[in-house]
């Protein structure tokens, strides 16, 4: 593989991905003379989003040539400011104050946040080499706020990851999940649209507030906020005490519906319809439309994976289409063949690592795949306790403004020893560390993500760059290599033998590779930035981030043989690998590369027998707790906040110049007619808002999606952002500033963000 070029340019059209959300719908774009990115449609030629784009893709130059870029590494001076440094300082003072926490306290007071975002695993799939040098041993990231107990719902029942089949189901179900505006499948509109026009299928939305995609339910059930456990349990009871359930399937398939069966047989139906505000005969039609149907696929996302009881209706929302057969066929969920799992991307317990944590130090609380919840981390920092977190290393991510509770954050990172912060841009994170490390814009790099759910044919798409690296910027390879070189581990005898077999071509690499792998520990230890200085130079132009997906390429085809040999890429696992490696490289716009069948979905069920498990005895207590009924509200805040709505001015915090949105209100607190009457107010006034923890000034907007005392704000507002020119814009609520760490799930530690108790008020000026 000699350097070459890696685009023809016949026609100017370049592939790429949209990194606005998880799905990363394949993209062709055209960039002008100014570097900027000028035109964007959907790629036909992307395997799983067909051409399928949604209206945010239009808006990626915001992220692209964004003014708070970074393009040099900053240091944090006393006076708090920040001053610009030359990389060969920032490298040797942040690897030296790194090494100096570990050896006075030990890499378990190292704390890692982040990995990476929507569009970006590969950064962190280097900075990994980093952790091992310095021995770190605990780390969390946004999925430690949000899927966390989910997973572990998964992994009792399943032992795997699994994924419904919206394309194909007869019923789908949205539990707290608004796939019009988050998406979280592939091509959502269209299938909404799909699901809700055909007769004969049937789409269902729980969800308190009249979502887009509530709106084109066939069955809407407007729970009230919170109680979405009953409504679960309910659901479930119903199916059993009628015997609706597919007792035949039960009996080959799972294991423990007999011990479960009297809890469910127990469950005062009625009773728990009029706690979440369901009309009981509502509830029958609901679930009847659910036994009888030939296939159904159920997704739950934040509005009850936020909210109060949120383990709890993982399980209790599994056992309503499990008890109705619906695993394992087309329509309903599958197990996917993941090219990395996130599980194993960060170090999952169900990978079975014997000597993984299995509770954070000071909180004790659970370690789910890897991950400590991040709603300990402040008080793990904030206290005297002698195995506190001393530093901080944070990659694509931005926990000030993302978790709990953002006040506590800014405190407990200054706490610190020492943080750094690698990042495209100066964020509300950056603004608190020690040093700042800028890196290449997604867009710069090769870069891919393991949000690979697709099922039977499963999809990797590995992005080439648009652009050159801005002045200044590096990848995170580059990083990391020169942060291990700095700190001696890594050393060009390192690299020589390995470069020397690269030029003559990847099947002489490789087998140069394996063998230097099998006798050096060393290589194995540090085998990303390996590749990367010695695979990486002979990629194409611009493609060197790529190198470590060699490394992935060759774990996978180990892995999953029979998926990877269907999907072409059969064979000894490093001729396998080298091609299915060279076929990324040559597939600008993606490619399947593995392709699994019903029969291994029900394989990877890796519970005994390959059966799936209904009982999970931790959550029993819970379950049974749900009869006493819902915790009473406090009086003092009569509303419930739901704190994050995704809309279509939203992107977590990737973009951060609010400009992007220049339609209507920006950032607004939904609410309805009703309450905002009461309140005296109308659209765009602006009232109070105060939960237990803060304040904001929030603008009013009157919408009938909500219902009364639920009101709502969106999520990756209030960014303050510095432009090029250095004036500074803030608009809408950071609605972190109003979030409590304490509120928090029993067992996952998960926020209940969709849940916060709040109290409205004209604002002084109004009164
Ligand atoms: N436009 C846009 N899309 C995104 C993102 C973005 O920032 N913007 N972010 C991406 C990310 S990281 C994620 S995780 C996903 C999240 O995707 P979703 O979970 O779909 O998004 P949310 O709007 O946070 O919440 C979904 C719904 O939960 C409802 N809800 C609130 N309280 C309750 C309750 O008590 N019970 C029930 N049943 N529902 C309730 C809300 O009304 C809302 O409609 O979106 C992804 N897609
Ligand atoms: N109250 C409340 N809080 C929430 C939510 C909510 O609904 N309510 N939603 C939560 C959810 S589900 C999520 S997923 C989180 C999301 O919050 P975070 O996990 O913090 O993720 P992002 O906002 O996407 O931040 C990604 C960061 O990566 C940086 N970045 C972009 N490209 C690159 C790159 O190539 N390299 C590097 N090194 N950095 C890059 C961006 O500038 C940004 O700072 O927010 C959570 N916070
Ligand atoms: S669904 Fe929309 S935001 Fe998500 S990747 Fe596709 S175009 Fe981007
Ligand atoms: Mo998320």
């Amino acid at each position: 593989m000699g350097r070459a070029d890696i685009r023809s340019d016949a026609d100017d059209w370049k592939n790429t991905a949209c990194i606005l959300c998880s799905i990363n719908c394949g993209l062709k774009i055209r960039t002008d003379d100014e570097g900027r990115i000028a035109k964007i449609i959907g790629d036909k030629d992307h395997p799983a989003s067909r051409g399928y784009v949604c209206e945010k893709t239009q808006r990626l130059d915001w992220y692209q040539n964004a003014g708070d870029r970074l393009t040099s590494p900053m240091r944090r001076r006393k006076d708090g400011g920040y001053e610009a440094v030359d990389w060969g300082t920032a490298i040797r003072e942040v690897a030296e104050r790194m090494n100096a926490v570990r050896d006075e306290y030990g890499g378990e007071k190292i704390l890692y946040y982040g990995g990476g975002g929507q569009g970006n695993h590969l950064g962190g799939a280097y900075l990994e080499a980093w952790l091992k040098s310095l021995g770190v041993k605990y780390r969390s990231n946004a999925l430690a706020q949000e899927k966390t107990g989910e997973f572990w719902v998964a992994g009792k029942m399943f032992g795997s990851g699994t994924h419904g089949d919206f394309e194909h189901c007869e019923v789908g179900v949205f539990l707290g999940k608004n796939p019009w505006q988050s998406h979280g499948f592939g091509r959502a509109r269209a299938i909404i649209r799909n699901l809700a026009n055909d007769p004969d299928r049937c789409l269902i939305v729980i969800d308190p507030r009249r979502s887009e995609t509530a709106q084109k339910a066939d069955i809407h059930l407007a729970v009230n906020p919170g109680t979405d456990a009953w409504l679960m349990a309910a659901m479930a009871g119903m199916l059993v005490q009628n015997g609706w359930e597919d007792s035949e399937w039960l009996a080959r398939h799972t294991t423990g519906f007999e011990q479960l069966r009297p809890y469910l047989m127990d469950i005062p139906v009625s009773d728990y319809a009029a706690i979440c505000g369901i009309d009981p005969e509502r509830i029958a039609e609901t679930v009847r439309r659910i036994s009888t149907a030939r296939s159904v696929s159920c997704f739950e996302d934040l509005g009850v994976q936020m909210s109060v009881h949120s383990t709890l209706v993982s399980y209790l929302q599994r056992l309503v289409w499990v008890l109705t057969g619906n695993y394992g066929k087309e329509g309903t969920a599958n197990a996917f063949v993941p090219f990395l799992s996130l599980g194993q991307a960060s170090k999952g317990e169900l990978g079975g690592k014997g000597k993984a944590a299995r509770v954070s130090p000071v909180a004790g609380a659970r370690i789910i795949t890897g991950l400590i919840p991040c709603n300990v981390i402040p008080e793990e920092i904030l206290t005297d306790h002698p195995d506190r977190y001393r530093a901080m290393i944070i990659q694509s991510g931005n926990p000030v403004h993302s978790l709990a509770d953002s006040k506590r954050m800014r405190e407990a990172i200054r706490a610190l020893d020492f943080s750094v912060a690698i990042d495209v841009a100066m964020t509300e994170t950056c603004r608190q560390v020690d040093y700042v490390l800028p890196a290449a814009s997604q867009y710069e790099k090769a870069e891919a993500t393991f949000f690979n759910l697709e099922f039977p044919d499963n999809v990797f798409h590995l992005r080439q760059p648009l652009f050159e690296p801005r002045d200044g910027t590096l990848d995170e390879g580059e990083i990391t290599a020169r942060l291990l070189e700095a700190s001696g581990e890594l050393a060009e005898k390192d690299y020589r033998a390995l470069r020397l077999a690269a030029r003559a071509g990847l099947a002489a690499y490789s087998v140069a590779f394996i063998a230097r792998a099998a006798t050096q520990p060393r290589v194995m230890k540090y085998v990303a930035p390996i590749l990367y200085r010695t695979l990486g130079p002979t990629l194409p132009c611009g493609m060197g981030m790529a190198a470590v997906v060699w490394g992935l390429s060759l774990l996978f085809v180990k892995r999953h043989p029979q998926a990877a040999r269907r999907a072409g890429f059969g064979g000894p696992a490093p001729l396998a690998a080298n091609r299915l490696f060279s076929a990324l490289l040559n597939s600008p716009s993606g490619l399947v590369f593995a392709r699994s069948n019903f029969e291994e979905s029900w394989q990877a069920v890796r519970r005994p027998g390959n059966r799936i498990n209904l009982e999970i005895p931790e959550l029993l207590a819970e379950f049974a707790g749900l009869h006493r009924g819902p915790a009473p509200g406090d009086p003092e805040y009569p509303f419930i906040l739901s704190a994050g709505e995704r809309r279509s001015d939203t992107s977590n915090t990737i973009i951060r110049n609010s400009q992007w949105s220049r339609k209507g209100l920006y950032g607004s607190l939904r609410m309805c007619q009703r309450d905002a009457d009461a309140l005296e107010c109308g659209n765009g006034d602006t009232l109070r808002l105060t939960t237990q923890r803060g304040k904001a000034d929030v603008v009013v907007e009157i919408s009938d999606m909500m219902s009364p005392g639920h009101i709502s704000l969106p999520n990756g507002t209030g960014l303050t952002y510095r432009d090029a020119e250095g004036s500074v814009s803030c608009r809408g609520v950071a609605p972190n500033e109003l979030t409590d760490t304490s509120r928090r799930d029993f067992l996952a530690g998960t926020p209940w963000h969709k849940h916060v108790p709040a109290r409205l008020e004209k604002t002084a000026g109004d009164e």
